[in-house]
């Protein structure tokens, strides 16, 4: 016997899986984008950093921006109001992804800076062909860097997933982290920014019990939604039961048959 899924009647715990969920803060050029004119940034750089951070928002994380926080240029802060934000923003995040800059931007090397300095996990998506200054090219020797090449700032989604999931610590193939099962890098993070109930270090294990691990009927809505995005699948009605939900590895075997695929390790 099988129960449907509801998204009503949570919405206590919808803000505990926001609690949960880890935050990327996403950086790169400002003043130098903003048109002299109007002093707001065009749409087409505006539409990369969105890209970028709808690419987050759909693995679970939650994102901080200071280009969409102050309206695109509309609502530009001062400075002694958007570094201590920004100083802030960076303190509580579980990653830093930012464009350096082609020119290279002044205040995304402060932001690399303390980033470093708190020895946390750094994504740079670099131009193809840029030069980066020496103490930036030589980050990687000193903090958790990854170098990601884009071209006029369009990233491949499959690049920046396995450099987050290395930086993480989720893994590409499970072994290291999710037990006997081969699942890839974006269900673990789907599925791990959805589970409260799982520290950042534990092994999520193919047969665990997701309720036991906080996934509520909300967080699981959210999931099917995020896996059905993610994979461009649609996940056939049968399969949204709470069966699917129980164990990662009855979410990922309802994943692989909507995929088409069968006969071994999706
Ligand atoms: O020097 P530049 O403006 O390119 O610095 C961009 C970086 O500084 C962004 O990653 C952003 O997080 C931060 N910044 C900000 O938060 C920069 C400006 C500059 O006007 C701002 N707010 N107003």
């Amino acid at each position: 016997m099988t129960e449907s899924i509801s998204p009503a009647g949570a919405p206590e715990l919808m803000s505990l899986v926001l609690e949960a969920s880890p935050m990327v803060f996403v950086g790169g050029p400002f003043t130098a984008l903003m048109d002299p004119t109007s002093g707001v940034i065009p749409d087409e750089a505006k539409s990369r950093y969105v890209r970028l951070m709808d690419f987050f928002a759909v693995s679970g994380f939650q994102v901080e921006n200071a280009h969409r926080r102050e309206g695109w240029g509309q609502k530009l802060m001062s400075p002694e109001e958007c570094t201590p934000l920004d100083f802030d923003a960076l303190r509580r995040a579980a990653l830093f992804v930012a464009y350096p800059g082609f020119p290279i931007s002044p205040g995304t090397m402060v932001e690399i800076g303390w980033m470093s300095g708190m020895g946390k996990p750094m994504v740079l998506l670099v131009e193809k062909g840029q030069v980066l200054p020496a103490l930036v090219a030589g980050l990687h020797v000193i903090a958790p860097v990854r170098y990601i090449e884009v071209a006029d700032g369009e990233f491949d989604a499959r690049l920046l997933r396995a450099a987050v999931g290395e930086l993480l610590g989720y893994t590409e193939v499970s072994g290291r982290r999710s037990g006997a099962m081969s699942w890839d890098v974006s269900f673990d993070m789907l599925l791990r920014a959805r589970l409260p109930f799982l520290g950042p270090d534990e092994v999520l294990s193919p047969d665990a019990d997701l309720v036991d691990l906080g996934l509520d009927s909300m967080a699981m809505v959210e999931l099917l939604t995020a896996l059905e995005e993610t994979y461009d699948v649609t996940m056939p009605e049968e399969t949204l039961n709470i069966a699917t939900f129980r164990t990662p590895a009855s979410v990922w075997s309802a994943l692989c048959s909507a995929l088409g695929v069968t006969g071994g390790p999706c």
